[in-house]
Parts: C-alpha cells; structure tokens; sequence
C-alpha cells in the first residue's frame, strides 16, 4: 500500500471545466458516459493526462470526438493514462461499464433496498468513471439519469432538473444541471421507487426554495421532524452566519444503507435513515437530537465545504472541524447551551483523547495516509471543531463573525487549505494568533499544569501555568501550544469576583468590558511556562479555570476536594459545574480502583453522595443538567487516565458506585421519577427532553438496586411507556441484571418491533454492549438472527461496534472478545472494507492493557495483517496498532 503524504502535494496539471455525465443504469450493468472539457493549467498542455479508475471497464475513450488508438492511452488497475494528449483545452469523453447490484463497499454507485444512489467521499467517484478524483478539480456538471420507469419512477441529482420525459421500451430520462462549480466528491445521483415530504422556505432575500425529504412511502410520516430541522438550520445558518442557500431547490433522500451519518453532496444530500427517520413511538429523544445536529451539519456544509471546498483530503479539516463547530452552535441555540457543552466534551474525552495518546493519533491535519477514508475521525472532526471554537473564544462572536465573513468573501469557488481560514480569522481581525497553527499540525493532548497562590497584603492572585504535549507517533518532540483559557475568580460567598487587571509577560492589562465589570477573562498561554497575576483581589478566590472547556486539553489543577466541592455548588460557568463534579468523579472511581486491585473493600466518600444529593435536589437547576451531573465519568475515561487499563477494576468500581448511590439516594430517586413522569403527548422541545432524561437517569440508578419493588416500578415504566425514549431507558433500565424479567421484556420488545429495523437496531446494540458475563456467546447466536444482515453497516455498528463498546467483555481475559471481532474483521473486510476499518479501530489502544490481554490481542491483530487480500483500509489501521 502507498502512503500519501501532505508536502508532496501539487497543482494538477489539468483542470476540468464541464462534465457531463449520463446514466444508464440497468439491471445487470449500468453504463456511465462521461464527456469533460479538458483545460491544461499551463499554456500548452500535451503532458499525460492520469484519470483514476476502479473497478470499472472501459468501454470506449475519445478525444475530440476521435477514438484513441492503443499506445495513446494505458490502463492498470487503478488509473486510465491518456499518455500525449493534443496541446490546448480538448474533450474527452469516455464511456465505462458498473457493476452496482454488485457493489457491496457502498462506495461510487450502489443498490439500497432496491434503489440506486452514490456515495463518493472521500475518492469514491473514481468507481463511477474515470476521473481527476481530487477536490480541487472544480467543475461544472449535468448529469443525465436514463432507467425503467416502473422500477425507478423518481431520477434525482445535484442542482436544477432541466428536463424530463418517456422513453420507449417502459424508459424515461431526468437531466439535471447543477450551476456551481463543484468538486467530484460532491455529486450525487438517486433513482427509485420514492415518495417525498414536501415543503417550501423563503431565504432573507425573498426566494422560495422548495425542500423535499425523500423516502422509501411507508416511512414518509416520519419525516416531520427532519423537516423542522432543515428549516430550522436554513434560518439559522442565515440569522448566525449571514448564509442565505443558493438554489430554488433542496433533496435529502434517506438510504438504510450506509457506511457513515449522511452526506453533504450540492443540494442533494443522501442519509443514514437513522438520522432522517423518527417518531415518538419509536425514536429517542437522543435519535431527535441527532436529527437535528447532523440534518443541519449536512446542510451548513453548502457553504462551508461545498461553495468553499478543500485543497486536498488532508484539509478535510477545513471543512469538517468549521461544521461540526456550526452545527454544535446551531443544537446549542435551539436546546441548552450548557447541557450540548457537557455532550460535546463527554465525546471529546471518550473518543479523542484515546487517539490522541494512541498508535492512530494524528493532528488536525494529517501529514499522511493510506487510506483517507481512514481519517474522518474524532480528531478531524471534534478536535477540529474545538480549534474553530477557539478562533471564537479569543474573538469573540462579533470577531469571529468578521472573520467567516471574510473566509467566504475571499474564498467562494475555490478549493482552500486550513491556512486559509486562519488568515481570514487574522484579517479581518487584525488579531494576533501567535503559534495558534501549531494546533493542526501537532497531535496529542496538551497536559496543562496550573498552581495557584494568594498574597493577602499585594492583594494579587497568581496562576502558574506549564505545559507538555505528548510524543506521538512520527513527532517525538512538541513545542508548546497557544491555549486560550476563560478564567473567572469566585469569593467565599460563591459569587464572581469582578476582574480589574492582569501582570503577565511583562505588561499590565486591565480587564475591562465599555468599563463595565468582566468576569471571566481569556488567558493566552502560549509559553511552556506562563505566570498570570490577577491584581486588586479583595480576598483568597476559588479559581474557575477553563471555563466552558476553551481549550481542548487535560488541565490538572490544585484545586483541593474542597474547592471542587464549592465549584460544584457555585460556579456561575455552568460547564465548570458539572466539570469539577466530573473531577471529584474520576478521583474517587481511581481511588477506589486502586481498592478494587488490593482487594480492599470499595468505599463510597459521604461528601460526594451530600455533593451529589445537593444537585439532585437543587430546583434551580436544569433538569438535563441535573441528569448529567449525576451521571459517572464513562469506563473508558477511566481507563484512559491509568497507567495500566483495567476494565474489570473500572467497571466493578463503577457499578459499585451506582448502586451505593442508588441506595443512598434512594427516596429522593424515586420522587425525582414521580415528578417527571411523563404527559400523554410527546413534545421535542428542551423542557420535555431534560425531564425525561431526569426521570430515566434516576430510573437507571434505582434498577441496580436488589428490589423486588423497584423491578415492579421499572416495569410497569416499560409497560406504560408513550414513547420510545421512555420505553427503551425501562428496557435498559431492566436489562442490567441477567433473569427472566429481562429475558421476558427483550423477547417483548422484539415481538413488538420486528417490523422497525431501525428499532430492531436498538435492540441489538443493548444486548451487544451489555456487560453481562459471557455476553459474547448471545453475540454469536445474535449474528444468525434473521434480522441481522452483515451488509447492512447500521445492523454491524449496533451488534459488533456495540459489543466492542463494553470493555468486560470485549476485553475479557480468556481472549474471547478478541477472537470474535478478529473473525468478524477478517469476514467483514471482503465486504465492505470501510466498515471494517470502522470495527479493526477498537483493537488499536491493545498496549494499554495487562500482558496477558495484549498477547491475545496482537494475536488478532497479526492474523488480520496476514490475511489474504485484505484492504487497504484495515491494513492501515491494524499494521499501524501493531507498529
Ligand atoms: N462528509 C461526509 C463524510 C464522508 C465520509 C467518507 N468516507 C459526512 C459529513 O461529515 O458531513
Ligand atoms: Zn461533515
């Protein structure tokens, strides 16, 4: 496999500047033409021409209309070489024959359920024709849909439908013309037996698009809410952003086939039904929420990524990390800022910081690949999200508006790098950013330092700040980073302390906002080692440090039990609440961990429960937030911060804890699920969302308990539900403890729902990940129920991904959860090689655990390596987790 790497990038020699492409998709086989204007990019031109091409024959190719004779052009594998085209612009047209139907990687053309559509990021469109599969190949398309009317009655793709009509033979054609230039990885092309939802929005400056949500008819009812969605973000993204949408139309089609979320191809973007279809009877508030981020990320990327595209794959940052930040601002502002924090964070922790301290870690923007496919991660993505966030936060919204302003300004209908951006966000600011750029270069969490000290008689406080960045491989040695923190200081009565001024670096700054008091400031720590004295402070404060999370690293404090305990109870910055609670959490699971390894007796701090308690009763409070104050750090952040991961040490420690809680708290549990029971209707709005997710929180904590009377309760939860995020937290709720009564209400909600695969999902997956022992054996039986279908990535990501997200038993020490996603792996690979890669990622971190679990595991991971014909794809990320 070759590795591609970010220095050796080039111009293209060519550019394209038509394309016209026209289908004919049959049964069998289906025959793309394509006819594109040739420009060379330096006077002149006749140097060879390299197309790619994958799994496609060629059937004819043509320049000028004239056939080319062999020795003119060379086929391999994977490229089509026009070896001396004419000097000047020419028209090459070729004509390939697909294979669809029998396209199971879901990458170029493919069939779902019986209808066709594409999917072409990152290079899938080379297995549609041959081409310049590159983003910065930007050219302007009509595409041409020819199929049998009866089995395919609707024809969609990128931009306006031109035109339209019958055929003979039961044919008829559709001919769209998309205006905008765009990069190959953003066509798309849909045909099937659909129905659409249909709705229109009129934009700020008075056009009338019309929306349609395309589905398979018996799903078109529950397309409401992804409808809201798309309106709700069209209107956001103009009120928060300036962007109006550029076309007077707009599809999403829904597939249940497909390897990732949903994607943002112009004007037609093609989902995951997961995150398009919902009802209130069966989908959870969580799945609405989804809806709503990722219909209104796929949507926001029209302008960023689409109108302003990537250079090259490894700025997919560029694009990726600017949307997720958008589409995070946009759930932040229709729900609980705080509470969506808390979400985003939580993610970062449990996905990112993993990667970024293991064999995969990467910066922002890779230096290299294999496969890129393989780098639409959490460090592209949510990383890449938390460095727009800091652009925000060092200039505020006011500066950080100026600053797309300008990006968009100077950038439409080109295909830029992350420089770019940068530069924008320093222009139109004026702003000093320092090494900010070091952020999409170096991988690895930043470890922050920071002590504290008071002194009474000058009346200052000090803040004493250090850092690291750890190696990584490739980058054995870091410099330090420019890290913004949003500091605030509290009094003894919890209340924020007005800031004056700060020493730091030699120069006096005062803090001050038009002259009114401020009271949290940002900190530019941009040194190893930083000092920042806080000026006129009237007594010894509590420091609320990193307030929001505005940066995205692992700051240790010396904040005492105590000072947590009062931030806890305090803090004006809602996120650093719920933070230091999360704080006082890993310190007590990793000291009772420490217990657990000694065979000690496991201890509970009475503080924390009172701690705990305090919120659980505070009516001030939101109800979400209450439900994610009380809710444990999760197994793996744990393991993440152990010098050896332990999964049975954490997930015993963990358990323990619930249930000492739980018994703990027990009356004040059951009061908190009288009160939020829930009304008949099911509304999706924050209110309704926060007490369900209060009642089902307390529901969980109660069903760890030994009672025949809480059995009861959970039970008739079940039984009683009005929705499914009610229904579904009782099956879990009940789940927990092997028995009759679980296997009585899984058989129940299968009989139930057998009809919904989208639900049937769910259930897989809370069998997959349950840390019942031994659970790996119901996995197997699992594989050869009539539901599940290796084909279909939704049904593998909820029983083999879902298996692998429960550390006891996925990491159990007899090897058997090794063995079984090894088989599954290697099985997997020759079907669709990107979900396996996706299943491949969970063996990567196997140094982190006991001799005994990484022999089993380098075991897998050496026969995958070893395999024969295995992609590129798993190749990558298994030979790097053994290297
Ligand atoms: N851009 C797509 C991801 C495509 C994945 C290719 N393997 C979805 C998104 O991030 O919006
Ligand atoms: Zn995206």
């Amino acid at each position: 496999p070759k590795e591609i790497f970010l220095k050796d990038y080039k111009l293209p020699d060519y550019y394209f500047d038509t394309v016209d492409l026209s289908f004919l998709l049959g049964e069998e086989k289906t025959i793309v033409s394509a006819k594109i204007s040739v420009v060379p990019r330096v006077d002149g031109g006749g140097f060879p021409l390299v197309l790619d091409g994958v799994d496609l024959k060629l059937i004819s190719v043509k320049i000028n209309g004239n056939d080319l004779k062999k020795g003119d052009f060379h086929l391999d594998t994977r490229h089509l070489i026009l070896t001396s085209p004419p000097s000047g612009n020419f028209i090459l047209e070729t004509v390939t024959e697909i294979l669809p139907q029998m396209n199971t990687s879901l990458e170029g053309l493919y069939k779902s359920s019986g209808n066709f559509c594409t999917q072409c990021e990152a290079e899938g469109f080379r297995k549609i024709t041959f081409y310049q599969d590159r983003p910065d190949i930007m050219a302007k398309y009509t595409c041409r849909i020819e199929a049998d009317k009866l089995l395919y009655p609707v024809l969609l793709s990128n931009g306006n439908l031109i035109e339209q009509g019958d055929l003979e033979d039961g044919k008829h054609f559709a001919l769209w013309e998309d205006p905008f230039k765009k990069p190959c990885y953003l066509f798309a092309l849909v045909a099937g037996q659909l129905e659409s939802r249909d709705d229109t929005f009129t934009t700020c400056s008075g056009r009338k698009v019309s929306l349609r949500i395309w589905t398979p008819p018996e799903d078109l009812p529950k397309t409401e809410h992804a409808m809201y969605s798309l309106k709700a973000a069209m209107k956001w993204d103009e009120d928060v952003f300036g962007r109006e949408y550029d076309l007077d139309i707009f599809n999403v089609v829904s597939v249940p086939d497909f390897n990732m979320g949903a994607m943002e191809n112009k004007s037609l973007n093609i989902f995951n039904s997961k995150l398009v279809l919902a009802s209130p009877e069966t989908a959870t508030d969580g799945d609405y929420a989804a809806i709503l981020g990722v219909i209104g990320h796929e949507y926001f990327h029209n302008w960023t990524g689409n109108r302003v595209t990537c250079r090259d794959w490894f700025q997919l940052s560029l694009k990726e990390g600017l949307t997720v930040f958008r589409d995070q601002e946009f759930s932040s502002d229709l729900g609980s800022r705080t509470v969506k924090r808390i979400g985003d964070v939580s993610k970062l922790r449990s996905y990112q910081f993993p990667q970024d301290a293991g064999p995969m870690a990467h910066p922002v923007r890779p230096h290299s690949y294999i496969k890129m496919d393989n780098f639409y991660t959490v460090t592209v993505y949510e990383k890449g999200a938390e460095v727009v966030r800091m652009y925000k936060t060092l200039l505020g919204s006011q500066g950080f508006r100026k600053g797309t302003d300008l990006y968009f300004q100077r950038h439409d209908g080109q295909a830029v790098t992350c420089e770019d951006f940068f530069a924008a966000m320093r222009d139109a600011n004026d702003a000093d950013f320092a090494n900010f750029l070091l952020w999409y270069s170096q991988a690895g969490t930043p470890v922050v330092k920071v002590t504290s000290s008071y002194n009474a008689e000058a009346r200052t406080f000090t803040l004493k700040f250090s850092q690291t960045v750890p190696s990584t491989p490739g980058q054995p040695v870091k410099e330090p980073m420019f890290i913004p923190v949003a500091a605030g200081l509290l009094d003894s009565n919890g209340k924020d302390m007005p800031l004056s001024s700060i020493y730091s670096d030699g120069k006096l700054e005062s803090v001050t906002c038009d002259g009114g008091p401020v009271f949290t400031t940002v900190l530019r720590f941009t040194k190893g080692e930083e000092e920042f004295v806080f000026t006129d402070v009237p007594e010894k404060p509590i420091p609320s440090l990193l307030r929001g999370y505005s940066a995205p690293i692992r700051l240790h404090s010396d904040l005492s039990d105590n000072d947590l305990f009062f931030l806890l109870a305090h803090d004006s910055d809602e996120f650093n609440r719920w933070e230091a609670g999360q704080i006082l959490a890993r310190k007590l699971m990793l000291s009772q961990v420490v217990n657990f390894q000694k065979d000690n007796t496991l201890v509970l701090d009475p503080q924390f429960v009172h701690g705990i308690k305090c919120i659980l009763l505070d009516s001030n409070l939101d109800k979400e937030f209450i439900a994610k104050a009380i809710t444990l750090p999760g197994e793996g952040e744990i393991m993440d911060m152990m010098e050896v991961a332990d999964p049975d040490a954490v997930h015993a420690v963990r358990k323990y804890i619930r249930k000492q809680l739980a018994s703990e708290l027990k009356p004040e549990l059951l009061n908190l699920v009288k009160q939020n029971s829930s009304a008949e209707q099911y509304v999706f709005d924050h209110a309704n969302m926060a007490r369900r997710a209060l009642k089902n929180t307390a529901l969980g904590y109660l069903a760890s308990l030994e009672d025949e009377e809480i059995t009861k309760l959970v039970l008739l939860e079940y039984k009683t539900a009005t929705n499914m995020t009610d229904q579904f937290s009782a099956l879990a709720a009940i789940a927990q403890k092997p028995g009759k009564a679980r296997d009585d209400a899984l058989a129940d909600f299968y009989n139930k729902w057998q009809h919904d695969y989208l639900v049937v999902n769910k259930w897989f997956a809370l069998q997959s990940s349950s840390d019942i022992p031994g659970n790996v054996e119901n996995v197997y039986k699992l594989l050869s129920h009539q539901a599940f279908d290796f084909k279909n990535p939704n049904k593998v990501y909820s029983l083999i991904g879902g298996f692998c997200a429960s550390p006891v038993n996925f990491h159990a020490k007899d090897g058997s959860g090794y063995k079984f996603l090894g088989e599954i792996v290697v099985q997997l690979d020759k079907l669709n090689p990107q979900v396996a890669s996706r299943m491949v990622s969970a063996f990567s971190r196997w140094k982190r655990y006991d001799e005994t679990r990484q022999n089993l595991a380098k075991a897998q991971l050496e026969m995958i390596v070893s395999a024969n014909g295995l992609s590129e794809n798993v190749y990558e990320i298994a030979s790097k987790s053994l290297a």
